[in-house]
C-alpha cells in the first residue's frame, strides 16, 4: 500500500522516464523499430518495471501510467520521424489496461495528438491475454487493430498460449521469449522449437522478433534459420532516447 502510494506521487512529480531497446532487421542490421521501457527515477537509483508495475497494476495506477508511457513514447517518435528517419514504436501494454473502458479511444487520442502514422505503432501484449476468459481483451485488441496499429504477442513460447490461440487474434507479431534464444544451439528442443514458431511465423504471414540475444552464435542461427528482426544486449541495450539518436545519428535522415 505505501509502494502504491508512493507510485501515485512519483506520476504525478514525473519520476517515471522510458528507455528505449533498439529492435534491427536481422537480414541488413539497420535499427528499424525501439521498444519502449518504462524506468522509475526513485530518488536518483533507477527501478525496473518487475520492482512496481505489479502494484501498479493492483491499485489501477497502470491506467493513467499506461497513458502517460504511451504518449511520452509516440511524441519522441513522432518527432524522429519529422527528420525523414522510418523508425517504428512498440510499446508494452498490460492486460489490465487493455480492458479499462476508454482504452481504444485513448490509443486513438495520443495517435491523433502526437501525429504519429497508427501503422507505426506496435502494441505488444503477454500471452496471457488469449487467456482472459471473457475474451473481452481479445475484442478490444481487434479495435486497437481497426485503428490500424499493429498487434505483437510478446514472449511467446511461455506456454501459456497454444499456436491454435493466433487463429483468434490476428497478429502482425510473434516475440520469441529470451529463454527459448538462451538455449538456442544448446537445446534440441529448445533450438527444434524456435525454428517452428520462426516457420509459423512465416506461413501466417508473420513478423518474427526474436527477444534477449546475447551471443554472437545466437545471432548468426537465427539469420540462417530466416527470422526477420532480433533485439538483444549483443544489439543494443535499452537506452535514453538521446542514446538512440547518437546510435543511429548516420541512419537519421540519410533515407
Ligand atoms: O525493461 P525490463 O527488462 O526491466 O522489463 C521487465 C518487464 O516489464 C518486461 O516484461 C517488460 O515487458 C515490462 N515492461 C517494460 N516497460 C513496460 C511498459 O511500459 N508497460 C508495461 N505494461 N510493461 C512494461
Ligand atoms: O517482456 P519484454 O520482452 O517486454 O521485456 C523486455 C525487457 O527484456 C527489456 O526491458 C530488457 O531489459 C530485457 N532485455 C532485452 N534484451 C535482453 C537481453 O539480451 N538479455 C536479457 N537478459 N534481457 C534483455
Ligand atoms: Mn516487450
Ligand atoms: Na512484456
Amino acid at each position: 500500500l505505501e509502494l502504491q502510494i508512493r507510485l501515485r506521487e512519483a506520476l504525478a512529480g514525473g519520476e517515471f522516464y522510458l528507455e528505449y531497446q533498439p529492435v534491427v532487421d536481422l537480414g541488413t542490421s539497420q535499427v528499424t523499430a525501439v521498444e519502449a521501457l518504462v524506468r522509475w527515477n526513485r530518488d536518483g537509483e533507477e527501478v525496473g518495471p518487475d520492482a512496481f508495475l505489479g502494484a501498479a497494476e493492483e491499485s489501477g495506477l497502470i491506467v493513467p501510467l499506461g497513458e502517460w508511457i504511451l504518449r511520452e513514447a509516440c511524441e519522441k517518435v513522432a518527432v524522429w520521424r519529422l527528420s525523414d528517419w522510418d523508425i517504428g514504436l512498440s510499446v508494452n501494454l498490460s492486460v489490465k489496461q487493455v480492458l479499462s473502458p476508454r482504452f481504444v479511444r485513448t490509443v486513438e487520442g495520443v495517435l491523433a495528438e502526437t501525429g504519429l502514422p497508427a501503422e507505426v505503432l506496435t502494441l505488444e501484449v503477454d500471452e496471457e491475454v488469449l487467456l482472459d476468459d471473457e475474451g473481452d481483451a481479445v475484442a478490444r485488441l481487434g479495435e486497437l487493430r481497426e485503428l490500424g496499429v499493429r498487434l505483437a504477442i510478446d514472449d511467446y513460447g511461455m506456454g501459456y498460449a497454444s499456436l491454435a490461440h493466433l487463429r483468434e487474434l490476428s497478429v502482425d507479431a510473434i516475440k520469441i521469449d529470451p529463454s527459448f534464444i538462451a538455449d538456442l544451439g544448446r537445446d534440441d528442443t529448445v533450438t527444434l522449437l524456435t525454428h517452428t514458431i520462426i516457420q509459423l511465423g512465416r506461413d501466417l504471414g508473420v513478423q518474427v522478433v526474436a527477444e534477449g540475444i546475447e551471443r554472437p552464435e545466437q545471432l548468426e542461427q537465427l539469420r540462417v534459420m530466416g527470422c526477420d528482426h532480433g533485439q538483444g544486449f549483443l544489439v543494443a541495450r535499452p537506452m535514453p532516447a538521446g542514446g538512440v539518436e547518437s546510435l543511429v545519428g548516420g541512419e537519421a535522415g540519410a533515407n
